[in-house]
């Protein structure tokens, strides 16, 4: 995997967007001049250069939220029997094939967009496309999609630690809410501004953790302090249904804790990069080539069994 050179003009080593850049503030006025990006665009990027996340209300409409809903208990059903879930017992991580038992464990769907054009239209929503548009100066690739029931009540991180692209800061992640979130369901939590903390070197070149790294405990413990100590805010999402959340690679977020243990906390979260730039699962596994959607974005997926032709392919093919 090859990391972009490292240049004065990002504080990352591994550079990142051109919102990253020393002198984005300087672009974004020249986007506008240009009308590249219009005012309610220059809003968001503006929140996202100093917060490291933007909100965008009512993001998906309600039919098409109705109609995830429903690839949702259809994949449940057992329609899509290549779909994998993921879940934990026991401190072990088990990834199986969809059985409608699994519904009952809190088991996250895997990749649901591979199956679901439905799917595939909620995350290549205009609001979100609009916006990783600008952000990407290019289309995305959506690489990932995870969908949650319940609070995950994963420790505060950054997804730069462990989803894994060939440049690791040209990554963005969405978080689409399935319902309107209450307190105590587990939110979404993240420290505001967090994606500017001094950046961790694990050693490894890249900016992935290696995995089993002896300094993981130590490194999530140290994500809350240095946020404390520099008066970052902890808040919480509360999105209503439709709601979406898209985080900069290195912002601190996880899931906070459950409260009100039966509460649900429904929701669509993607993991996108540029369409030129390649998810770390390219080179392990098989996986789907990028295939081109109607919306002019892009989309893959690891394949969790052999690969099927035409456009599947084996790790290390590209
Ligand atoms: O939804 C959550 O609780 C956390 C999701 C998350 O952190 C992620 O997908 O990176």
């Amino acid at each position: 995997m090859s990391s972009p050179a490292p240049s004065t003009d990002f504080r990352s080593r591994h550079g990142g967007l051109w919102p990253d850049r020393a002198d984005a503030e300087a672009r974004l006025e020249e986007k506008l001049a240009r009308g590249d990006v219009d005012d309610v665009q220059a809003a968001r990027l503006r929140d996202w250069m100093r917060d490291g996340f933007v909100v965008i209300p009512g993001a998906v409409p309600e039919a098409h939220l109705a109609a995830v809903d429903a690839a949702i208990a259809a994949t449940w059903a057992g329609a899509h029997p290549r779909a994998h879930v993921e879940y934990w017992r026991d401190g072990v991580q088990h990834i199986e094939p969809v059985q409608p038992e699994h519904e009952a464990l809190m088991a996250k769907l895997l990749d649901l967009h591979a199956y679901d054009e439905d799917v595939r239209r909620a995350i290549f929503s205009d609001a979100a496309l609009g916006f990783l548009r600008a952000l990407f100066e290019r289309p995305p690739l959506a690489f990932q999609t995870l969908t949650f029931q319940r609070g995950t009540e994963q420790p505060i991180h950054q997804d730069t630690a462990y989803v894994i692209v060939d440049a690791p800061m040209e990554l963005v992640g969405s978080w689409l809410a399935l319902e309107d979130v209450a307190e105590g369901s587990g939110e979404l939590e993240y420290y505001v501004g967090s994606h500017r903390l001094p950046e961790v070197d694990w050693g490894s070149g890249t900016k992935g953790m290696p995995a089993g790294h002896p300094d993981h405990e130590r490194w999530l413990a140290w994500l809350h302090e240095a946020s404390a100590e520099r008066g970052l805010e902890r808040r919480r999402f509360r999105p209503k249904r439709g709601d979406l959340l898209l985080w900069h690679a290195d912002l601190a977020h996880g899931g906070s804790p459950v409260t009100v243990p039966a509460s649900t906390r429904r929701s669509l979260v993607t993991h996108y990069c540029p369409v030129d730039r390649a998810p770390g699962y390219f080179a392990h596994c098989a996986h789907s080539e990028r295939l081109p959607h109607a919306s002019g974005a892009s989309y893959c997926y690891p394949c969790r069994w052999a690969p099927e032709p035409p456009h599947e392919r084996g790790p290390g093919d590209d």
